[in-house]
């Protein structure tokens, strides 16, 4: 096991005492050794071990705390939890013999545990006038005060019979359940939560192409992955992914990478081909025209079980390799030989997240990628694109009704818009004062839009507009300093919750909290379930909804209700607090639905969207003004922008970049670390250059996450924030944020 030991000084935050500790920090993706912990905890003198799931990111990877005298000196790799070793049961045992894998933001969460720059306490703004740049005066407060002052705006709102003036905005994993029921209690349709300034495109793409929102491919058995930009050797979701890609390499599989720079994951493939941004669809039809005009397909598995294929076959003809080389700067040859190879390796899988699915036509262009799976026949069986079934929990215990109300942010007027909401319009028509009706309250859970939305310069305007906002959070965010109350968060160290998803057998696993909140807060589901106890919210029954319902009261209800039928008390007690379902990964489930399960390649069922992916072009494109196309993507050491003040995960990476080609630096007469201006039409920002062949010569790009005014020491006025950039755009048809969609000059300083 590859580990960089590190001493360093524990900060304890109850301000006891520095105490002196050691942790493990990983330099790159490891296997940790077996662990077979012992039900619940192992007491060896004043040292415990106790299972949970990480919080870094949204992929839950199974974690063991090891907490001695009260402080929490190790995490290591679960081996339990899938999530860290395989997505298919098979290779699940195959490969939990080695162990499972952790991420280096994994690894350093004790760092963000413990750092002094939390926030400890509830903190009132006492600064009227708003502005990143604008010092809040903060003033400490109790949580009772806290609580009381939100309590008080929030029943002003339902004193005026007015609750859809409250908004609430979270991350998509943390207590989406509890939020969803205050809403519905409190009576406001507005609960938003991350999932559509995330992956909405790719979600809904695989929807109506394969029936299932999140389709997973079994990479360790394949003989081909085509991925369209998609970096998991970096972006790291769930831990087993660079592991069965890497393991899948090593079984002999091929992989091809498009992506307009040499990714981390463009590194150890077969061949990268840099692609033109927002152009993904276009390369797609192109490889099924050849696919298809060279028989190539899988005649069997469209006629039992497509529809839709001879008008699809039609509306290839003129997507041929010369009409997409135009479009994505692909050579024609190369697109033949791709599409060659990627038909006569099966099985083979094309997979897409982010990279395309964050600029327009992204929905399409993921339609035509999975698409291709469908034209091979390559669908839910071993090596294949799995038809992942989601593990499911019960219902709530609350029994609530949804406000028949209009949302805000227009989510009915997206065909395939998302249950999570669209941050982008809720925005819009809070800038332009436009919605339905005036927003007064908002609440952001472990969210910052004003760095992580497309347009900071509107966002925050936006934002000023609103009358009261609570931020929960860690730190000051650049969100917090507009709020006029921000409650102190936990690290998921400190809380508990349910953790599923990322597999293709259905599996639970237990986050549980590993030491006390540090500073005495409130959970965040606690905060909530405080607050509609203290408004009294009634169920639909007329009774105070969660008067007798703790937390895990709730959990353990949802568990019963779960496929996994056991009790919270029992999900504790087995070997990692993870219960694994004895069904093994299923292939062709298709198959068990007596043929009435078609692979949608033409039809839908919502009118207003194309019949076929067509290929549209991106809104933005490089004119004589704005000559270069800016991508951002993820870096490996840290999540979007939450880790940067970790000191840790800050060591291996403080800031980003703005990396450019050789050629186009030359023509520019450019060095290599430059200091440069960026300008787009809604904004500038200032950045240091890298040179670097491995991207695209009229595209720029850089790690997001970056540009912190709030947060902490490591954090603060490190690098620069793209998303000062970009402009404030929406899919139209699924609502996802465009993050990825701009165009820019830049001149030196
Ligand atoms: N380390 C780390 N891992 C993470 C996260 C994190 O913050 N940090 N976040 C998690 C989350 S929430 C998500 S959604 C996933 C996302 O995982 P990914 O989809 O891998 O995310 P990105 O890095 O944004 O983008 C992937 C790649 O798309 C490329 N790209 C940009 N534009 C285009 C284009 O037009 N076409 C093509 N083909 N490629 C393009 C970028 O260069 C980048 O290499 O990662 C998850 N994992
Ligand atoms: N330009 C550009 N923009 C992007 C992307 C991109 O690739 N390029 N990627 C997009 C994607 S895929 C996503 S998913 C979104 C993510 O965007 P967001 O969901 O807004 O996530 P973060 O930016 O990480 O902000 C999370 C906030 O929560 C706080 N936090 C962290 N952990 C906890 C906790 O345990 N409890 C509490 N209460 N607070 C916590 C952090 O301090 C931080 O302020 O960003 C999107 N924005
Ligand atoms: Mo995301």
């Amino acid at each position: 096991m590859m580990t960089l030991n590190k001493t360093f000084k524990w900060f304890d935050c109850n301000r006891r005492e520095f105490l002196v500790g050691t942790a493990a920090l990983g330099t790159s993706l490891l296997l940790g050794d077996s662990l077979k912990p012992k039900a619940d905890s192992l007491r060896v003198g004043e040292e415990v071990t106790i299972p949970t799931c990480c919080h870094m990111c949204g992929g839950g990877t199974g974690v063991i705390a090891t907490v001695r005298d009260g402080v929490v000196s190790k995490l290591e790799p679960n081996v339990d939890n899938p999530i860290g070793v395989c997505n298919t049961s098979t290779g699940y045992y195959e490969n939990s013999k080695y162990g499972a894998a952790m991420c280096p933001r994994g690894l350093s969460a004790i760092m963000s545990l413990y750092d002094p720059d939390r926030i400890k306490k509830p903190m009132l703004r006492t600064n009227p006038k708003k502005g990143i740049s604008i010092d809040p005066e903060w003033q400490e407060i109790s949580w009772e005060e806290a609580l009381e002052i939100i309590q008080d705006k929030l029943k002003k709102l339902l004193d005026e019979n007015r609750p859809e003036a409250l908004i609430t905005f979270s991350e998509n994993s943390l207590f989406t359940d509890v939020q969803r029921d205050f809403c519905h209690l409190f009576g406001t349709p507005n609960v938003s939560f991350h999932t559509n300034i995330c992956s909405v495109t790719r979600k809904s793409a695989a929807k109506s192409v394969l029936g299932v929102e999140e389709p997973l491919g079994d990479y360790q058995h394949c003989k081909f992955m085509l991925l369209f930009g998609w970096n998991p050797l970096s972006a790291v979701k769930w831990a087993h992914l660079p592991q069965i890609i890497l393991n899948g390499k090593q079984n002999g599989s091929k992989l091809v990478v498009i992506d307009p720079r040499f990714s981390e994951t463009a590194a150890k493939a077969d061949k990268w081909l840099p692609i033109l941004p927002g152009t993904d669809g276009a390369l797609a039809l192109a490889l099924a025209h050849v696919i298809v005009k060279e028989n190539l397909h899988n005649e069997r598995f469209i006629n039992d079980w497509t529809e839709g294929f001879k008008e699809y076959k039609e509306f290839l003809t003129d997507k041929t390799p010369e009409w997409a080389e135009k479009i994505c700067g692909i050579p024609s040859d190369e697109i033949q030989i791709l599409a060659r190879e990627f038909a006569s390796n099966q099985p083979a899988i094309a997979d897409v997240w982010v990279g395309p699915g964050q600029q327009s036509n992204g929905f399409n262009a993921s339609r035509a990628i999975f698409l291709l799976n469908v034209l091979v026949g390559n669908v839910d069986q071993p090596g294949g694109m799995m038809l992942t079934e989601e593990f499911k929990l019960g219902n709530s215990p609350i029994q609530t009704s949804q406000s028949k109300t209009k949302r805000f942010d227009g989510l009915e007027n997206f065909p395939f818009g998302h249950r999570s909401g669209v941050y982008v319009e809720a925005i819009r028509h809070l800038y332009h004062q436009s919605g339905p009706y005036p927003l007064e309250v908002a609440f952001f859970t472990m969210s910052n839009p004003v760095l992580s939305l497309p347009n900071s310069n509107i966002v925050v305007d936006a934002l000023k507009k609103l009358n009261f906002i609570v931020v929960i959070d860690n730190y000051i965010s650049e969100t917090a300093l507009l709020a006029d109350l921000v409650l102190p968060g936990t690290i998921y160290m400190e809380r508990s919750g349910l953790v599923t998803r990322g597999t293709n057998w259905k599996y639970v696993a237990l986050r549980q909290p590993v030491v006390e909140p540090l500073f005495g807060q409130l959970p965040e589901v606690d905060i909530f379930i405080e607050l509609a106890n203290r408004l009294e919210l009634k169920d639909i029954q007329g009774k105070v909804a969660f008067k007798d319902i703790s937390y895990e009261d709730y959990m353990d209800y949802r568990l019963q209700k779960s496929d996994a039928g056991i009790t919270l008390a029992e999900l504790k007690s087995f070997s990692g607090a993870v219960w694994r379902s004895n069904e093994e990964t299923q292939f062709e489930k298709y198959k068990l639905r007596n043929n009435k399960f078609h692979f949608s390649i033409s039809t839908l069922d919502l009118g207003n969207v194309d019949k076929f992916p067509v290929f549209r072009q991106r809104k933005w494109m490089p004119d004589s003004n704005y000559p270069f196309y800016l991508i951002s993507w993820k870096h490996i050491s840290h999540t979007h922008s939450r880790t940067q003040n970790n000191p840790y995960l800050s060591e291996l990476k403080n800031q980003n970049f703005l990396y450019i080609n050789p050629e186009t630096a030359k023509s520019l007469s450019f060095n290599d670390g430059d200091r440069i201006r960026v300008n787009s039409p809604y904004g500038r920002v200032t950045a240091t250059l890298r040179i670097t062949p491995g991207i695209h010569p009229k595209v720029l790009g850089t790690e997001w996450g970056f540009g912190h005014k709030g947060f902490g020491k490591y954090a603060k006025d490190k690098g620069f924030s793209v998303n000062h950039l970009n402009g404030l755009l929406s899919d139209e048809i699924t609502g996802q944020a465009l993050h990825k969609e701009i165009c820019v000059n830049i001149e030196k300083l």
